[in-house]
């Protein structure tokens, strides 16, 4: 039986997949090329560096390391301007009502986030007690879709993978909790996120009963 739900944060609880999409485009801008919002799918639950190495191979650029270090901290400079005016009210719809329905049916709880500024962002926002475990950027060593970031999710609640709901916006990240062995729930669009076992257009569409009834099945 179900016994832990895995969130993603970045589109899932927070819309901070905008202020990404901000920073790396800007960064893009300067170095002389454009990416567009379907680009952006790509990036979605990818690592900082690997999203760089993306992008640039989207413009066609071959830089050395050092020059790397340089941008993804450049693009990291913007993206922290741009969350630093973030408050509880940026917490995305459905996502107090999901979570009261989450303690309330005594599920356990984890923040399965490739970011590094995962962390700062909970506190932002005053959710960092809303988790029983907190898995960030700085805790692993591969990003999504590689299922690491899920499995050390259960890992730290006792619990197995199939006793794991994860909740995804990202291509990466659905991938991510598949091959990690759990039920994925997606929040977008059935035409882009495939690979799901359900799909929902936000936490504001589903209830905690209809999860654990469709997981279970
Ligand atoms: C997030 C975003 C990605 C971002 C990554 C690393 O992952 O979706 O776009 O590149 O974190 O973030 P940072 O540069 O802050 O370390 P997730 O897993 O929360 O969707
Ligand atoms: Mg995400």
């Amino acid at each position: 039986s179900i016994k832990a739900f895995l969130f993603d944060l970045d589109g899932v609880i927070v819309d901070t997949a905008i202020y990404h999409y901000q920073a790396w485009k800007r960064l893009a801008n300067e170095l002389g090329f454009d990416i567009s919002e379907e680009f952006n799918e790509r990036l979605k639950g990818v690592s900082r560096t690997e999203s760089l190495e993306i992008i640039l191979a989207h413009g066609g650029l071959v830089l050395s390391d050092e020059k790397k270090t340089e941008l993804a901290t450049q693009k990291n400079g913007w993206y922290l301007e741009l969350v630093s005016r973030m408050t509880s009210d940026d917490i995305l719809p459905g996502v107090a009502t999901f979570f009261s329905q989450v303690r309330k049916a005594g599920l356990l709880t984890a923040l399965g986030s490739v970011s590094k500024n995962a962390p700062m962002i909970l506190e932002r926002i005053g959710m960092t007690n809303a988790f029983d475990a907190i898995i960030d950027g700085t805790k692993i060593s591969k990003g999504k879709p590689d299922p690491e970031v899920f499995t050390k999710g259960a890992d730290e609640l006792e619990v197995s993978p199939a006793e794991c709901v994860v909740f995804e916006d990202a291509v990466a990240g659905v991938e991510a909790g598949k091959r990690a062995g759990m039920f994925v729930v997606g929040l977008g669009s059935s035409d882009v996120l495939t690979q799901a076992d359900l799909v929902a257009s936000s936490l504001e569409n589903l209830t905690v009963e209809d999860v654990l009834t469709k997981a279970s099945n």
